[in-house]
């Protein structure tokens, strides 16, 4: 889909953000205006599978007849009271997070950004008063190659320089180890256990290009920090609610994280909405003032929050994910081509690793598949991430698939 072909809609829509909008972004050339399940609809009338799903946001589909009835509902009655009073959604949300996930007590925020930024608080917080770390000493592990949110403590922690550079100065408190290497943790927290206060990880790591760890390292990971009175923060924004074919990326190891931060399909993409998980023992560390957000926990959000998460029940989600994951890698990887390097993932959350051929990349790519109905984004150049909504049906999966290969095999060629 060369930019000369587009549509005058298109073309008007995008040189709108091209003048008024900040440059922070650099989107296929596609216009979005509905969806429905897992399929959008662009101003032309086109209609594409939607294998991005807002970065795992859309688990649900899009526009959930009963996500956005809950929605409808409650902006009728009551959008938002602050926190300065009590209101009749939040506790029963609260309640309900408690009896789906197993963790004494939710502290609900807006972004995956502010829900991290929360648990490095909480860890710290933590850190301090239980586990008696001298002031202003605790550090916090993260990976290379992780990927938290935007903000400035965040990207301290990054090593993308494309999301760091000249941002600094950065938040000090992180040390930084190796993915999927338990012996790194192992040796820094030897070195260090007694300012450590928490590890944060990605059970999958999504931004790197859905970097699957071995078998065993979460676990391992978990020991260890058990082993060092060190927290286990685990970052389920985009691997959680089902994408992987769990509830939790980390029930696959059978492994329950001190604290989990939650967001994306929380919602089911209807709603910023994001949650931090955790037991008493962390969670009452943060006393009232010490943390908080105008919007976090808002009425719309629990109702929202609450029909997105029943979904995924009642629609049978993580098994869905699970099964179909499978039969996605498989007829992936019997495709033959050039292109296809490597094919890895968990339930929904897959990448295929593209070989560069016939002067073409995974940006190529992604326009023949566009231009054939199907939307997916490339990350780091050569990684094309595949994730469709999880209401997706076998049917329409092996169709997709049948986009993917047809537009492989088309630019084999040209
Ligand atoms: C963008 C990536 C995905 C996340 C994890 C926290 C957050 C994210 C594991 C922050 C956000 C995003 C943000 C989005 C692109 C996207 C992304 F490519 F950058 F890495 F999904 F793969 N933890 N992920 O993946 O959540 O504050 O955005 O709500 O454009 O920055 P947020």
């Amino acid at each position: 889909m060369p930019m000369k072909d587009l549509s005058a809609a298109t073309r008007q829509f995008i040189d709108l953000e091209e003048k008024y909008g900040a440059h922070n972004y650099h989107p296929l050339p596609v216009v979005l205006s509905r969806g429905k399940g897992c399929y959008v609809w662009d101003v032309n009338g086109k209609r594409y599978f939607d294998f991005l799903s807002a970065y795992s946001a859309v688990n649900q589909g899009h526009c959930h007849p009963k996500i956005v009835s809950a929605l409808k509902e409650q902006a009728e009655r009551l959008c938002l009271t602050s926190r300065a009073f009590y209101n009749d959604t939040l506790g029963p949300y609260e309640k309900f997070i408690h009896d789906y996930f197993g963790y004494d007590k939710v502290l609900p925020m807006n972004s995956g950004a502010e829900a991290v930024e929360t648990a490095l608080k909480l860890t710290r917080k933590w850190g301090y008063l239980k586990k008696g770390i001298p002031e202003a000493e605790a550090l916090i592990v993260a990976c290379e190659g992780n990927f938290h949110g935007r903000t400035i403590s965040i990207v301290s922690v990054s090593t993308d320089p494309e999301a760091r550079a000249d941002y600094g100065p950065y938040t000090p408190g992180f040390e930084v180890i190796p993915y999927n290497d338990p012996d790194a943790l192992a040796s820094v927290l030897e070195k260090k256990a007694n300012s450590i206060a928490g590890f944060l990880v990605e059970p999958i790591q999504g931004e790197a290009g859905v970097n699957v760890p071995d078998d065993g390292y979460l676990k391992k990971c978990y020991d260890l920090c058990k082993r060092h009175n060190v927290l286990f923060i685990a970052d389920e924004v985009q691997t959680g609610i089902a994408r992987t074919g769990r509830k939790l990326c980390c029930d696959h190891e059978g492994i329950r994280p001190d604290i989990v931060i939650l967001g994306k399909a929380i919602s089911g993409g209807v709603l910023p909405v994001s949650a931090v998980l955790a037991d008493d023992e962390i969670m009452l560390t943060i006393q009232p003032g010490q943390h908080g957000s105008t919007f976090g926990g808002f009425p719309l959000a629990c109702k929202v929050a609450t029909a997105a998460l029943k979904v995924v029940e009642e629609e049978k989600l993580t098994e869905k994910a699970e099964r179909l994951g499978q039969i996605f890698r498989g007829e992936v990887k019997k495709i033959e081509s050039p292109f296809i390097r490597q094919v890895r993932g968990k339930g929904l959350l897959n990448a295929v690793v593209i070989e560069p051929h016939n002067g073409k990349e995974a940006w190529d790519v992604c326009l023949k598949m566009a231009e054939n109905g199907l939307l997916a984004k490339p990350t780091h150049h050569h990684i094309i991430r595949f994730a469709p909504p999880l209401v997706i049906t076998e049917e329409e999966l092996r169709e997709a698939v049948a986009i993917i290969k047809e537009s492989l095999k088309s630019l084999e060629t040209v």
